[in-house]
Protein backbone atom coordinates (compact mmCIF):
# COMPACT_ATOMS: atom_id res chain seq x y z
CA UNK A 1 0.00 0.00 0.00
CA UNK A 2 2.61 2.20 1.25
CA UNK A 3 4.57 1.04 -2.20
CA UNK A 4 1.63 2.09 -4.55
CA UNK A 5 1.41 5.53 -2.98
CA UNK A 6 5.00 6.33 -3.33
CA UNK A 7 4.65 5.27 -7.10
CA UNK A 8 1.38 7.39 -7.22
CA UNK A 9 3.84 10.32 -5.80
CA UNK A 10 6.72 9.83 -8.19
CA UNK A 11 4.00 9.85 -11.27
CA UNK A 12 2.39 13.18 -9.57
CA UNK A 13 5.88 14.63 -9.03
CA UNK A 14 6.75 13.81 -12.78
CA UNK A 15 3.15 15.12 -14.25
CA UNK A 16 4.14 18.44 -12.21
CA UNK A 17 7.40 19.27 -12.98
CA UNK A 18 6.45 18.61 -16.78
CA UNK A 19 3.48 20.81 -16.50
CA UNK A 20 5.92 23.30 -15.08
CA UNK A 21 8.54 22.62 -17.76
CA UNK A 22 5.75 23.20 -20.46
CA UNK A 23 4.23 26.43 -18.86
CA UNK A 24 8.20 28.15 -18.64
CA UNK A 25 8.75 27.05 -21.93
CA UNK A 26 5.04 28.39 -23.32
CA UNK A 27 6.41 31.68 -21.23
CA UNK A 28 9.81 31.95 -23.15
CA UNK A 29 6.95 31.76 -26.96
CA UNK A 30 5.79 34.45 -25.74
CA UNK A 31 8.12 36.46 -24.65
CA UNK A 32 9.34 35.51 -28.40
CA UNK A 33 5.97 35.99 -29.86
CA UNK A 34 6.24 40.01 -28.22
CA UNK A 35 9.85 40.35 -29.83
CA UNK A 36 8.03 39.74 -33.03
CA UNK A 37 5.00 42.01 -33.05
CA UNK A 38 7.30 44.65 -31.70
CA UNK A 39 9.47 43.83 -35.03
CA UNK A 40 6.70 44.17 -36.85
CA UNK A 41 5.19 47.30 -35.53
CA UNK A 42 9.32 48.77 -35.83
CA UNK A 43 8.58 47.76 -40.05
CA UNK A 44 5.19 49.31 -40.14
CA UNK A 45 6.21 52.43 -38.60
CA UNK A 46 9.08 52.77 -40.88
CA UNK A 47 6.91 52.14 -43.97
CA UNK A 48 4.57 55.01 -42.73
CA UNK A 49 7.54 56.75 -42.55
CA UNK A 50 8.60 56.14 -45.98
CA UNK A 51 4.96 56.68 -47.21
CA UNK A 52 5.19 60.55 -45.24
CA UNK A 53 8.28 61.65 -46.90
CA UNK A 54 6.87 60.80 -50.31
CA UNK A 55 3.91 62.44 -50.04
CA UNK A 56 5.18 65.96 -50.27
CA UNK A 57 7.55 64.75 -53.03
CA UNK A 58 4.01 63.35 -55.14
CA UNK A 59 2.36 67.08 -54.43
CA UNK A 60 5.01 68.33 -56.21
CA UNK A 61 5.36 66.11 -58.82
CA UNK A 62 1.84 66.76 -59.47
CA UNK A 63 2.60 70.17 -60.21
CA UNK A 64 5.69 69.59 -62.05
CA UNK A 65 3.88 66.80 -64.25
CA UNK A 66 0.73 68.59 -65.11
CA UNK A 67 0.88 67.92 -69.07
CA UNK A 68 1.51 70.78 -71.40
CA UNK A 69 -2.13 71.59 -73.16
CA UNK A 70 -2.02 72.33 -76.97
CA UNK A 71 -5.21 74.43 -77.77
CA UNK A 72 -6.19 75.20 -80.91
CA UNK A 73 -6.79 79.20 -81.99
CA UNK A 74 -8.92 78.89 -85.59
CA UNK A 75 -8.39 81.97 -87.78
CA UNK A 76 -11.01 82.70 -90.30
CA UNK A 77 -11.96 85.37 -91.72
CA UNK A 78 -13.82 87.29 -89.24
CA UNK A 79 -10.52 87.37 -86.85
CA UNK A 80 -9.48 84.33 -84.48
CA UNK A 81 -11.45 82.95 -81.78
CA UNK A 82 -11.07 81.91 -79.14
CA UNK A 83 -9.15 85.69 -79.86
CA UNK A 84 -8.56 85.40 -75.79
CA UNK A 85 -6.99 82.19 -74.23
CA UNK A 86 -5.57 81.63 -70.88
CA UNK A 87 -3.32 79.12 -70.77
CA UNK A 88 -0.15 77.68 -68.22
CA UNK A 89 3.18 78.71 -69.32
CA UNK A 90 5.01 75.63 -71.34
CA UNK A 91 1.47 75.47 -73.15
CA UNK A 92 1.05 75.55 -76.85
CA UNK A 93 -1.16 77.15 -79.19
CA UNK A 94 -1.79 76.22 -82.66
CA UNK A 95 -3.27 79.03 -84.70
CA UNK A 96 -5.24 76.83 -87.76
CA UNK A 97 -5.44 78.97 -90.85
CA UNK A 98 -9.25 78.24 -91.54
CA UNK A 99 -9.61 81.54 -93.50
CA UNK A 100 -8.92 82.38 -97.73
CA UNK A 101 -6.28 84.80 -96.63
CA UNK A 102 -2.97 84.33 -95.51
CA UNK A 103 -2.41 84.51 -91.87
CA UNK A 104 0.83 85.76 -90.33
CA UNK A 105 0.43 85.62 -86.45
CA UNK A 106 3.19 87.86 -84.27
CA UNK A 107 3.29 89.09 -81.57
CA UNK A 108 2.23 92.83 -80.93
CA UNK A 109 3.17 95.87 -81.41
CA UNK A 110 2.82 96.00 -84.79
CA UNK A 111 5.09 96.56 -86.93
CA UNK A 112 7.75 95.35 -84.65
CA UNK A 113 6.42 92.58 -82.61
CA UNK A 114 8.62 92.97 -79.94
CA UNK A 115 5.73 92.81 -77.13
CA UNK A 116 6.73 89.23 -75.97
CA UNK A 117 10.12 88.85 -74.66
CA UNK A 118 13.03 87.96 -77.60
CA UNK A 119 10.33 88.31 -80.24
CA UNK A 120 11.36 91.06 -82.85
CA UNK A 121 10.41 90.90 -86.32
CA UNK A 122 14.08 91.62 -87.14
CA UNK A 123 14.80 88.50 -86.09
CA UNK A 124 13.08 86.56 -88.38
CA UNK A 125 16.10 86.41 -90.82
CA UNK A 126 18.12 84.45 -87.85
CA UNK A 127 18.61 81.47 -86.78
CA UNK A 128 16.31 82.19 -83.49
CA UNK A 129 13.38 82.63 -86.24
CA UNK A 130 12.02 79.17 -84.98
CA UNK A 131 11.94 80.81 -81.08
CA UNK A 132 9.95 84.25 -81.92
CA UNK A 133 6.49 84.61 -80.93
CA UNK A 134 6.11 85.31 -85.08
CA UNK A 135 5.19 83.32 -87.63
CA UNK A 136 7.61 85.36 -89.63
CA UNK A 137 5.72 84.33 -92.76
CA UNK A 138 2.80 83.90 -94.49
CA UNK A 139 0.91 80.83 -93.07
CA UNK A 140 -1.69 79.58 -96.05
CA UNK A 141 -5.12 78.79 -95.63
CA UNK A 142 -5.52 75.48 -94.67
CA UNK A 143 -1.73 75.35 -92.97
CA UNK A 144 -1.38 75.88 -89.39
CA UNK A 145 1.50 76.94 -87.07
CA UNK A 146 2.43 76.22 -83.58
CA UNK A 147 4.21 78.45 -80.36
CA UNK A 148 5.23 77.29 -76.81
CA UNK A 149 4.57 80.22 -74.94
CA UNK A 150 7.05 79.99 -71.89
CA UNK A 151 6.94 83.53 -70.58
CA UNK A 152 3.86 84.27 -68.31
CA UNK A 153 2.34 87.55 -68.74
CA UNK A 154 -0.34 88.84 -71.16
CA UNK A 155 0.89 88.69 -75.26
CA UNK A 156 -1.50 90.58 -77.50
CA UNK A 157 -1.05 89.10 -80.88
CA UNK A 158 -2.38 90.12 -84.12
CA UNK A 159 -2.23 88.95 -88.22
CA UNK A 160 0.57 91.22 -89.48
CA UNK A 161 -1.27 91.17 -92.80
CA UNK A 162 -4.72 92.55 -91.27
CA UNK A 163 -3.82 93.80 -88.42
CA UNK A 164 -7.77 94.49 -87.38
CA UNK A 165 -7.61 90.71 -86.47
CA UNK A 166 -5.70 89.83 -82.97
CA UNK A 167 -6.39 88.72 -79.94
CA UNK A 168 -4.63 88.24 -76.31
CA UNK A 169 -2.88 85.23 -75.00
CA UNK A 170 -2.58 85.11 -71.29
CA UNK A 171 0.00 82.91 -69.64
CA UNK A 172 -0.23 82.07 -66.24
CU1 LIG B 1 2.67 93.13 -87.43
Amino acid sequence: MKKTFLVLLVVFVAIAAFALFANKSSNNNQVDDTNQIDDTNDSVQLQEVNEDNESPNDAVNTEDIESPQSITVTYTDSGYSSATVKISAGDAITFVNDSSNTMWTASNLHPTHTLYPSSDISKCSTALAGELFDTCKGVAPGESWSFTFAQKGNWGYHNHLQIGHGGIIIVE
